[in-house]
């Protein structure tokens, strides 16, 4: 257990050309035969072979089909005495495993009875012992042995090259992957298991099998994930040029996984929660995210299969990468501007809402780090979403063509390879020879080494005798762990300037110029910062403009303009960015909680009875009632910045404090806006036969919002009207949507037939995984009444279908109570706290990866204010204080202390 750096990366010893692998496959010891071709390095000096190895019996090593001599170091297995030389040899190596006892998920496990494999990244020596890193590429043949009646479906990579039965009810199936690749790669499915199946051709005229395989009675759920997997095919090949470089492509699904999905070569392994989705079940969000992590592991196969990572410290080259791809392609396929924009604005709320906190807190790190204990604790936001943003900067500085460019050169270059990001970014330099990237690619690479979120301060002064508009702009970048001092950025800024009535004025610079790329929409230009500051002095400027910045979020900053109230009024009606619209009405709902914590009320828990300025509530009603804006974008715009938001913007957080405030200032919009609430809901609630696209789907969004915000009003009101509307509308909702929305306006208000709600719920689903999951989390995610929540946890977790031991149903109770109930979880009794301590030493035990994201919800203790932030030391400490934890979750534990 040490310290892995980034700077101590050194080639391989040896090079496996091929791995031939034979299971026999059992549920509670599997024989695993593994003959390897390997050849020395010839780049480096004779060194020992060190093998990885977790978990495993060996049983026998064969070295050229001789018996030979090894030692065990740790976990590795070590060969010394092997033939010199470079040519290759073969290595035989027979070991055996426990998929039963496997609770951790990692490597060979079960799930409800089948087989199932996660290797990524440091799984595949818990099935054979290996030279387990991304850089070792081989080719692999795979026979799978199994009693055909409880296995009947054999999968692995690759093609179906064989297939037969043996003695004792027993059949085989050998499958081989023509493409090289990493162990992480590789996986085996066998089960009882259905396929939907879809042949398809290709642009290229190649005919391709898709197939989405699930347990028999799922069948009827995978259509949305094959029109997924459809799209996806579709996409990479019109937008990168990239086709399906496979005969068959499969995915299946699995009900226990630790994370959404993996890319494996050819077969991808899901968490159900990302492949099922019907309307009586999932709601739309499900369905959302079921396009988006298909699209994400397809895309993998050439950002991150095809070209791989040279060491996990790049893992950001293939992750984030793929999430700008995925959110592209989302992008794409919502066709309209408004309904891209809605996309646009979802995407950032999730990096703000993660990554921000992340990057502000004790686990942060640069999106290619330079250290770990455990690598599963760096598949993070930062890496993820943070990483996606570097790459939408690249093609922010290179316009859409020049990215393409970049993509054509960099497979060009590195096709078959395991690379580093450094490889990615002069690939997009270099076919970028007059960009600013290229002029800047050194400084543009610290978003790759620097941690922190950089702030970008911007201050105008308009001269009207002059006509001119002066706009300073300076940046700098907190200090974050181990990095106290930051060089500049580079940023692109996206901005306009915005008249009286709403239009966009014309963009002279004195001096200085803007990014030369395609693609700014009008009234928008690129001003790349690259300096600590600059100052740009716009000419012809006939009146005074309010800045819209960093339009589209250019970049993964935080702005600080010392606005007025009324030009965040301007922006909110009418600038011609949609994404800065959205972001000055949460700058005016941020502005209003900021000031009601700093008025003083009596207790604690009080908040200033009408925080919210006439002037606002008027802007939001104006917005409700647009004409022309969508329905999904209204939605976004009504809702006020979560309590997480909120608490992110403090440097001393009061959670109860917060909650109150923010409660204070829902109850506001929905008394004040009732009558455009019941406006909105009558307007909105119809949306006919289940369609999950974008236009019904924001139509069930504010629908839902208002009901919710109808439930809340008559609650105040003792009205019982819309609680009873709403509790119809839950029973006889036609899909998941709708229904979630109704009961969820329940639970918000606090009604009493919420309690109803659930027991029918709970009749109506408790046999669908996906919808249990949802009636767990429904009930945690309430907003707490008095320290109510922490009780209905406690209850939930003894209830029948709770088990530790399923990561989705986990996480539905914990994570949602951990991470996302601010209130509810920092109690001034602390209960909170030691709850969490209680489920991480429990978790930690069974499944170090899913105990760790739970330790995470900690990252913020040293910013509270005091009880919470003793009471939070202390329960960190209790766990710091066992002496078996895993390096998962002690690697946070330290960090978080630190
Ligand atoms: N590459 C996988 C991540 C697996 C997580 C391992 N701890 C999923 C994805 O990002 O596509
Ligand atoms: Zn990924």
């Amino acid at each position: 257990t040490t310290v892995t750096r980034r700077l101590d990366y050194a080639p391989p010893a040896f090079w496996i050309d091929t791995v031939d692998l034979t299971f026999d496959l059992d549920p509670t010891k599997t024989r695993v035969l593994n003959k390897m071709t390997l050849r020395r390095n010839p780049d480096l000096a004779p060194q020992a072979l060190r093998l990885d190895g977790d978990e495993l019996n060996l049983a026998r090593v064969l070295v050229n089909g001789q018996g030979t001599s090894f030692r065990m170091e740790g976990e590795q297995l070590v060969l010394e005495s092997l033939p010199e030389g470079h040519e290759p040899f073969e290595l035989e190596i027979f070991t055996t495993c426990n998929p039963e006892k496997n609770t951790k998920l990692m490597g060979l496990f079960l799930s409800g009875g089948a087989f199932f494999t996660q290797c990524e990244a440091e799984g595949f020596r818990r099935i054979t012992y290996f030279i387990d890193r991304p850089d070792v590429m081989a080719s692999y043949t795979v026979t799978l042995r199994a009693d055909k009646a409880k296995y009947p479906v054999l999968l692995s990579n690759g093609n179906l090259v064989d297939e037969g039965e043996l003695d004792g009810g027993r059949h085989f199936a050998k499958w081989q992957d023509p493409h090289k690749k990493p162990s992480y790669l590789f996986a085996l499915v066998a089960g009882q298991l259905v396929a939907r199946e879809q042949r398809i051709v290709s642009r290229s005229g190649k005919e391709h099998l898709l197939q989405v395989y699930v347990r028999p009675g799922d069948l009827d759920q995978t259509e949305h994930a094959m029109n997924s997997l459809i799209h996806s095919v579709l996409w990479d090949e019109a937008r990168f040029g990239l086709p399906l470089d496979l005969e068959r492509f499969m995915i299946v699904a699995t009900s226990d996984f630790n994370a959404g999905a993996m890319e494996n070569k050819g077969l991808n392994i899901f968490n159900t929660k990302y492949v099922l989705a019907k309307a009586s079940t999932a709601t739309d969000a499900d369905f959302d995210a079921v396009e988006s992590v298909i699209g994400h592991e397809y895309f993998h196969n050439w950002t991150g299969n095809r070209v791989t990572c040279r060491d996990w410290f790049q893992l950001s080259l293939k992750e984030g990468l793929t999430v700008f791809r995925d959110q592209e392609f989302s992008m794409d396929l919502a066709s309209t501007p408004s309904a891209r924009a809605v996309k646009r604005i979802e995407n950032v709320i999730g990096l703000r809402s993660a990554q921000f906190p992340e990057d502000g807190g004790p686990m942060a790190h640069p999106v290619r780090p330079d250290e770990y204990l455990e690598i599963g604790n760096f598949y993070t936001s930062t890496v993820y979403e943070k990483g996606s943003e570097v790459v939408r900067m690249y093609q922010t500085l290179v316009g859409r063509d020049g990215f393409r460019e970049g993509m054509d050169l960099y497979f060009q270059r590195h096709d078959g390879q395991a690379v580093t990001c450094d490889d990615f970014a002069q690939a997009m330099a270099d076919a970028n020879p007059a960009s600013d990237l290229a002029r800047l690619l050194p400084q543009f690479k610290r978003w790759y080494s620097q941690s922190g979120t950089p702030v970008v301060k911007a201050e105008g002064t308009y001269d009207p005798a002059a006509r001119t508009y002066t706009l300073k702009l300076s940046q700098s970048c907190p200090p974050t762990p181990g990095q106290p001092v930051k060089e500049p950025f580079v940023i692109p800024v996206r901005l306009g300037l915005v008249a009286e009535d709403g239009r966009d004025l014309p963009l002279r610079l004195e001096q200085g110029s803007f990014a030369q790329v395609q693609g700014d929409p009008d009234g928008s230009r690129t001003y790349v910062l690259s300096d600590q500051q600059a100052t740009l002095t716009f000419l012809d400027v006939d009146s005074e403009p309010v800045p819209s910045l960093m339009r589209g979020f250019s970049a993964p900053v935080k702005l600080d303009c010392n606005y007025t109230f009324e030009q965040l009024m301007r922006l909110l009606a009418k600038d011609s960015d949609p994404f800065n619209r959205w972001e000055a009405a949460q700058l005016l709902g941020l502005r209003t909680a900021i000031d009601a914590m700093s008025t003083p009320t009596a207790g604690e828990t009080a908040a200033p009875a009408r925080p919210l300025s006439e002037a606002y509530i008027a802007a939001l009603r104006g917005v409700l009632r647009h004409p022309e804006l969508d329905a999904a974008f209204k939605a976004l715009v009504l809702s006020l910045p979560d309590d997480d938001y909120i608490a992110e913007q403090m440097s001393e957080v009061d959670p109860q404090r917060i909650h109150a405030v923010r409660e204070a200032m829902k109850a506001q919009l929905v008394t004040d806006l009732r009558d455009d609430w019941e406006w909105a809901y009558d307007h909105y609630k119809d949306t006919g036969a289940y369609q999950p696209d974008p236009v019904s789907t924001g139509r069930r969004s504010l629908a839902g919002l208002a009901l919710s915000a109808l439930c809340q009003s008559a609650q105040a009101t003792n009205e019982a009207i819309w609680p009873g509307k709403a509790y119809q509308r839950f029973k006889d909702a036609g899909n998941m949507t709708d229904r979630q929305n109704a009961l969820n306006a329940l639970l918000e208000s606090g009604h009493e037939l919420a309690a109803r709600a659930l027991e029918r719920y709970y009749e109506l689903f408790h046999t669908e995984a996906l919808a249990l999951d949802k009636w767990f989390a429904l009930q945690v995610l309430a907003p707490d009444r008095g320290g109510n929540i922490l009780p209905i946890v406690q209850k939930l977790i003894k209830h029948p279908d709770f088990s530790l031991r399923t990561p989705n149903r986990a996480r539905s109770v914990l994570s949602t109570y951990c991470h996302r109930n601010l209130a509810g979880f920092h109690r001034r009794d602390g209960a909170g706290y030691n709850f969490w301590a209680d489920r991480v030493i429990e978790l930690d035990k069974l499944n170090p990866q899913v105990a760790s994201r739970l330790a995470r919800a900690m990252d913020q203790w040293a910013r509270l204010a005091e009880p919470y932030r003793q009471a939070a030391r202390t329960a960190i400490e209790r766990v710091a204080a066992k002496t078996d934890l895993s390096n998962d979750v002690r690697e946070v534990i330290t960090r978080t202390l630190a």
